[in-house]
């Protein structure tokens, strides 16, 4: 659906938007189709309660700042959407994001079980949910500084948009998930910036597997300012340099165990 680019007046209402230099999970794709997402700066009063919407509601696209913000899990406010994007265990989700404007940190994609009475996400506060990484993007080459992220890589500047796809394990059990995609950014010092967006899936497949404990974890809960990898300052000279930063958190989950 986008094979043609997006005409420069079009990108201009994101460019005045992000102005502040932010922005977030607009859509997201299984295979060729296109799911809209909330816009966060069109009518609310369209998108609320709308039947196609398949995002949670966010309605800034400023950072948090604070690892115990309770928006850290599905944005502010986070309202339940009323539709699912369909997928099969195994198929990729990919989150379509305008371009990006931050360069530095990692990016990690979350699912979640919508463990409600009937496994409804219309109806399951993501404040109990527990989430397990299915994949995650960070430094591809060079040094923290100076060296090409995933987050930086992704990011196109023609107009087209910027897209990083996660797979969702093929030996998932089905159910409906909430996944969040949420990128890092650490080119503040000492200050990290969390962009994190919700959508609902509908996971459809023949998959028996869970992730165990140790790849579960709460949101907030999982960042800390006592993670070296979370309180970090690209700039000093001992840091800057360096060639590896490991991605904080669990472990991601594959599906293998
Ligand atoms: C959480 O983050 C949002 C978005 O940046 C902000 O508006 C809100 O004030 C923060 N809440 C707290 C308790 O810090
Ligand atoms: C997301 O979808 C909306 C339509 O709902 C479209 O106007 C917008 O250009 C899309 N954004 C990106 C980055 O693809
Ligand atoms: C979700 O649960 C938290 C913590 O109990 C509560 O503060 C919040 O209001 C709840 N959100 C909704 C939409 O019910
Ligand atoms: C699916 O996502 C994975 C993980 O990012 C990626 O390696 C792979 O190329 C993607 N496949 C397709 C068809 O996009
Ligand atoms: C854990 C959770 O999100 N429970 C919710 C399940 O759905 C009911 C309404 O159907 C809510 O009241 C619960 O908070
Ligand atoms: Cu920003």
């Amino acid at each position: 659906m986008w094979q043609t680019l997006i005409p420069i007046p079009f990108l201009l209402p994101y460019l005045f938007h992000q102005a502040s230099a932010h922005g977030g999970a607009l859509n997201y794709t299984v295979g060729d189709t296109w799911y809209p997402g909330y816009d966060p700066y069109g009518d609310q009063t369209m998108q609320d309660g709308a039947d196609w919407m398949v995002q949670r509601k966010w309605i800034t696209n400023d950072p948090i700042f604070e690892t115990t913000n309770a928006s850290l899990s599905c944005n502010t406010p986070g309202n339940p959407a009323k539709s699912y994007v369909p997928i099969t265990a195994g198929q990729n989700i990919t989150a379509v994001y305008a371009y990006w404007v931050h360069t530095v940190g990692p990016m990690i994609a979350w699912l979640a079980y919508c463990a409600n009475d009937s496994n409804d996400c219309r109806t399951f506060n993501s404040s109990t949910a527990s989430w397990f990484k299915i994949g995650q993007k960070g430094l591809l080459e060079g040094t923290i500084e100076e060296g090409t992220w995933f987050q930086k890589a992704f990011s196109k500047w023609d107009g087209s948009p910027s897209l990083w796809s996660e797979t969702v394990p093929s030996s998932l059990r089905p159910g409906k998930y909430l996944v969040r995609h949420e990128i890092i950014s650490l080119h503040s010092a000492n200050k990290p910036q969390f962009y994190p967006e919700c959508a609902h899936l509908d996971i459809k497949g023949d998959g028996h597997a869970f992730p165990s404990k140790e790849y579960l974890v709460q949101i907030p809960g999982v960042w800390s300012m006592d993670q070296p990898e979370i309180n970090i300052d690209i700039y000093k000279p001992e840091v800057s340099k360096k060639t590896e930063y490991k991605i904080p958190g669990p472990a991601v989950w594959t599906g293998l165990s």
